[in-house]
């Protein structure tokens, strides 16, 4: 038997231990292993029964995801196929018990249902994750899970993709029990007690009693359906996944096994699939960092400050709670500061409401939050965070105050979205350990922290940052300093051209229809009226010196803000509001529009959401190829990463790089040739996207490159 699966004995029972780091995925070798150990079990008479457990941390996590990229690039010829070695096991004479811990994910929970029986311990999960790779069970879990669960259970996993603790797996019947203590032996007690009692070893594949009928079905799959094309708009999997399931309560286990198997080719092929495996690996791939390693030192983070209560800073301080670190929040009127903790209060409220968590654990957070209106204790935090508006003369402020009270070795970190980290870091006497920390509004739900690194910023203060950002939740992505870093920077060409669109004949509720469309959460205009047009407005007038003459400029939303349209918050910006906050188009802001844009000279025409797509995402992509170029970005699918936890950007397109790729980037550069004549200097083509693209090249390769040369 290979290293990858071993087979031992213990008295009459043997034991398979998967043993594929470091999540015992399935990969080429596992399987086979498994298949011979129970071919050898089946074999021997001296053995009445079997357990099977994965060594390390983890049961098995699935199929070893790096082979679908095989697959589909036809690197690999034959198919994953696991059914048969699934099978094998159910058709074992013997009692073969599944002994789980950690996760038993996707091809893993495929496998461990084919045993006759689980057991897990309590912290274990099961799950069928595919869809959030864009595909569905491909070995049979859509058959054999709703055979164990029922089939409204199966049809949830198969289509959101979350796991479910032990304790639910046991009640819905996917596990048999729940294990204190050690789990193999644990489980070597129970399958005793099964070869003991002599009874037939049940195999799922023939467990029909809980399958349904079609009345008792029916509204389960429509009401999934409906479900799934809110919350996965436009995604393929989900709804491939519930028609699966749905087979299993029409076609008997061996057709239903067929048709899974043509759904999960028609996913995996995609580009959704493709795209979404992409971010699968990305997700992992910007915690990597060249000249960053385990060996780095970190420092100790066990209180934190923030200074602003703000919705930014209110957000940052219930990301330090939620984490369980103390936190200061320090306001510089009690108005602000009580309106700041109220908001707080509201939002923990609302989630005890939709029972995401207990009052106790809302009262617990409530008192990690420290709410004053001094600098008290701050010369005992390991992390000051500021968060106050966007103006440099006020920050530098801030900063020279921090460096006189906080102790030496603290991180001072700033929320700005757009100012020179170098800038701020200059107010202090330690430079090396100031850094951008941007989180997102609202800061306590959005994924994306972006770790600004000034020219100073030490290697231990990144280190720290993007070890932080995981125990807070979220994806931290380490960029360079420059004007509105990665994300911002290249949002403001794509706010820019959904202006100019306008300008030049799309109404605003097309701009935002068109990329709601093409996936995005929301349109670009819609976005700036629920995060306010003062912001924006506010940042423009500091950057005034940045403008060049001559230049093309958006005026619409500067307009906007000066007849008081702020967006949702005054009732009215690029759109009016209702009571309910519907969006409701405004003649006036159409008005006012044709008027700016006579004033300009700008003919009107019809615009096609084409062209609304190609100049927003091109915009985006040949930004972004100038930020990689200057090494702003560390790769294309950091880039990627920044766009999908940050501002909506549809995972199954796997980020505004990986859309160009997709799209392909000759075709890309070719409509940034032809918009740069037709709209000048704002689309000049950035020489990374013209050398790819010349090259026939993608950014995927650029970044596999620079990987191999690192
Ligand atoms: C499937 O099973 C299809 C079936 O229906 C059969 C079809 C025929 N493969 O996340 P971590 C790597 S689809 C390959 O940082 P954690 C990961 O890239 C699969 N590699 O650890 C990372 O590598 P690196 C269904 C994998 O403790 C390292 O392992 N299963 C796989 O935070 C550590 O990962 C899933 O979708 C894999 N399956 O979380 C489960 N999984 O160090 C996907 C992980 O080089 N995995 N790696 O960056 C997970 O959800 C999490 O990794 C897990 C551990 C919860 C298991």
């Amino acid at each position: 038997m290979s290293e990858l699966v071993t087979l031992t004995q213990d008295g009459e029972v043997a034991v398979i231990t998967v043993n594929n780091p470091p999540v015992n995925a399935l990969s080429p070798g596992v399987p086979e292993g498994i298949a011979e150990a129970i071919a050898k079990i089946s074999a021997d008479d001296s053995i009445k029964g079997a357990v099977m457990i994965g060594s390390g941390q983890t049961f098995i996590a699935g199929a070893d995801i790096k082979e679908f990229g095989k697959i589909t690039s036809g690197q690999r010829k034959e198919g994953i196929n696991f059914l048969d070695v699934i099978k094998s096991i159910e058709d074992c004479p013997k009692p073969t018990v599944a002994a789980i811990h950690g996760t038993a994910f996707g091809g893993g929970l495929e496998v461990a249902m084919g045993f006759h029986y689980r057991v897990a311990v309590a912290s274990a999960q099961v799950g069928q994750p595919e869809v959030k790779l864009g595909i569905i069970p491909g070995a049979a879990g859509t058959q054999r899970l709703p055979r164990l669960a029922g089939v409204a259970k199966a049809t949830q996993m198969c289509a959101d993709g979350n796991p479910i603790p032990a304790k639910d797996a046991l009640a819905a019947g996917i596990i048999d029990s729940i294990v204190e203590g050690d789990l193999l032996s644990g489980a070597i007690a129970f399958v005793k007690e099964k070869i003991a009692s002599g009874e037939k070893p049940p195999k799922t594949r023939e467990r029909n009693e809980k399958l349904g009928d079609e009345a008792s079905n029916a509204p389960i799959f429509e009401a999934a359906r409906a479900l799934a094309k809110k919350t996965a708009r436009g995604m393929m999997a989900p709804l491939a996944a519930i028609d699966a399931v749905e087979a299993a309560t029409k076609l008997s286990f061996d057709e239903g096994v067929a048709r899974e198997r043509e759904l999960f080719n028609q996913c995996l092929f995609s580009d959704q699939s493709k795209a979404m495996i992409h971010v699968f690996f990305g997700e992992r791939e910007v915690a990597k960092i060249p000249g960053i390693g385990k060996d780095t030192p970190q420092i100790a983070i066990n209180k934190a400050a923030v200074i602003g209560a703000g919705t930014m800073g209110g957000g940052i301080a219930m990301n330090y709670a939620n984490a369980g670190i103390p936190v200061i929040m320090k306001e510089t009127t009690q108005e602000a500061l009580d309106r700041g903790v109220a908001t707080i209060r509201k939002n923990y409220q609302n989630s005890v409401n939709k029972g995401r968590f207990p009052q106790e654990v809302m009262d617990k957070r409530m008192a990690l939050i420290t709410p004053q209106l001094t600098y008290d204790g701050f010369d005992q935090a390991d992390i000051i965070t500021e968060a106050v508006f966007e103006g440099m003369a006020l920050k530098k402020e801030i900063f020279s105050e921090l460096d006189k009270i906080a102790k030496p070795g603290a991180i001072l970190a700033s929320n700005t979205s757009t100012l020179s980290i170098d800038e701020i870091a200059s107010a202090t006497s330690r430079p090396e350990f100031v850094i951008g920390h941007h989180y997102f509004s609202p800061a306590n739900v959005m994924r994306l922290l972006e770790i600004v690194r000034s020219q100073a910023t030490s290697n231990e203060v990144i280190a720290t940052s993007m070890a932080l950002s995981k125990r807070l939740k979220k994806v931290g992505v380490l960029v360079g300093n420059c004007y509105g870093f990665v994300g911002n920077r290249m949002l403001h060409q794509y706010g820019r051209e959904a202006q100019f669109l306008v300008e030049e004949g799309a109404k605003p509720q097309e701009v935002d229809g068109a990329l709601y469309k093409f996936g995005m959460a929301m349109g670009p205009l819609a976005v700036g009226d629920l995060a306010g047009l003062d912001v924006g407005w506010r940042i423009r007038k500091e950057h005034r010196h940045l403008e060049k003459p001559g230049v093309r400029y958006a005026k619409v939303a500067d307009e906007l803000c000066e007849r008081g349209r702020y967006g949702q918050k005054t009732g009215a910006g690029w759109y009016k509001y209702d009571e309910n906050r519907k969006a409701i188009p405004d003649p006036e802001v159409d008005a006012l529009i044709e008027q700016i844009a006579a004033a300009q000279g700008i003919a009107r025409r019809v615009i096609t959401e084409e062209e609304i797509i190609e100049r927003t995402q091109y915009a985006l992509i040949n930004e972004g190829a100038k930020i990689l170029e200057e090494g702003i970005a560390l790769r294309a699918v950091d880039i990627d990463i920044i766009y999908l936890s940050g501002y909506g950007y549809p995972a199954w397109r796997g980020g505004p790089m990986w859309y160009g790729d997709t799209v392909g980037l000759k075709k890309v550069y070719d409509r940034v040739c032809q918009f740069h004549a037709e709209h000048g200097e704002w689309w000049t083509p950035a020489p990374l996207l013209k050398e790819l693209a010349e090259a026939g090249k993608t950014f995927a390769a650029f970044d596999k490159a620079k990987a191999a040369t690192a």
